[in-house]
């Protein structure tokens, strides 16, 4: 398998920290002429992120990458808004630090992980997934962290832990999506526990090799590259093993819509989506004909062992 070094990857795929540097000039002048004042939310993006590579994983995509601007810009994240982007307006203003993650139930080893620790805890890696939303879009990222099993293992799961369940952040403060009751708040996902275990599951830190901008769920998310991207919770606060399916924020939603396994198929479609085929963002435009979508978003032979034996039309 071919392995992409970030040298690899040519410049016109990065996006340069200059042209933001250079955005963020172009608004502090404009605000000065008075000219920018309904925009006002953009100029918070923190500028340049922090750097945080990544040693290449033999598990990473060959594909070519979604542009810097489409992956930050392109988001859900409805604690912002349901546009989107919404995000890529509303989240800079979030604060991620301090951050902690509370790590809880059934474990031997309970405890809060300060963020600096969680950063520490394992090697990073770049991880170039293939992304796809259940809104027949898809993206390609070049995401950096280390496997969620890291973590796990650290705690020591008892023979009760079947799941586990991923508690994101509520801030009414600064997400404005969180006042309305769009979902019933905080945002949780879950994840049968030798998913959570398989080395694809991704504790996620970063992307294209700096820290994680807040619209893509600083300051640690979850990445699960064969799942549909709602299973992949962002700014989580909280891991919670458990006996017991959890309940999820989108399957509570909409129960015959969003199930709780959610694997990326092209034969189950979604009540409003078709699923066989995805639209690659920044490449295939609205009158392109779409790519077809892979069964477990391409990485069937990796995963397709997790769900032997069950009827994946009912389990959907
Ligand atoms: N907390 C939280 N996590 C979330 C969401 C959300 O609204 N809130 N949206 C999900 C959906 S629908 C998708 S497609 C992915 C999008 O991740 P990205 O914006 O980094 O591409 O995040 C997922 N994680
Ligand atoms: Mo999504």
């Amino acid at each position: 398998m071919l392995i992409r070094k970030p040298s690899d990857i040519p410049p016109s795929e990065i996006t340069p920290q200059a042209v933001y540097l250079r955005r963020r000039e172009f608004v502090k002048q404009a605000l000065a002429l008075g000219l920018l004042a309904p925009v006002m939310p953009a100029q918070a993006r923190p500028v340049p992120a922090q750097k945080l590579p990544g040693r290449p994983s033999a598990f990473s995509a060959t594909e070519k990458l979604t542009k810097y601007e489409d992956v930050t810009g392109y988001c859900n994240y409805y604690e912002f808004g349901t546009g989107k982007t919404d995000p890529s307006v509303y989240a800079p203003r979030m604060k991620t630090r301090p951050w902690s993650v509370m790590v809880d139930g059934t474990v031997r080893s309970k405890r809060e992980f300060g963020i600096e620790e969680l950063l520490k805890l394992a090697p990073m890696e770049e991880r170039v997934y293939r992304h796809r939303c259940v809104e027949a879009w898809s993206m390609v990222v070049p995401w950096v962290g280390y496997p969620l099993a890291e973590l796990i293992k650290r705690v020591e799961p008892t023979a009760g832990a079947k799941y586990v369940a991923f508690t994101t952040r509520v801030d009414p403060d600064t997400m404005v999506g969180t006042r309305l009751p769009v979902l019933d708040w905080p945002y949780v996902e879950g994840l049968r526990i030798d998913e959570a275990m398989h080395p694809l599951a991704l504790l996620t830190f970063g992307l294209y090799g700096e820290l994680l901008p807040n619209q893509n769920g600083a300051p640690v998310r979850v990445v699960v590259p064969w799942k549909y991207g709602f299973k992949s919770a962002k700014s989580i606060v909280r891991i919670t093993f458990m006996e017991q399916q959890p309940r999820t924020a989108w399957n509570t939603a909409a129960p015959s819509e969003y199930g709780f396994y959610s694997n990326v198929n092209p034969e189950v479609d979604h009540p409003r989506w078709s699923q066989a085929r995805e639209r690659r963002i920044g490449e295939d435009g609205f009158f392109t004909p779409k790519r077809k979508t892979l069964m477990f978003n391409g990485y069937g032979d990796r995963v397709a062992s997790l769900y032997t034996g069950m009827d994946l039309r009912k389990f959907f």
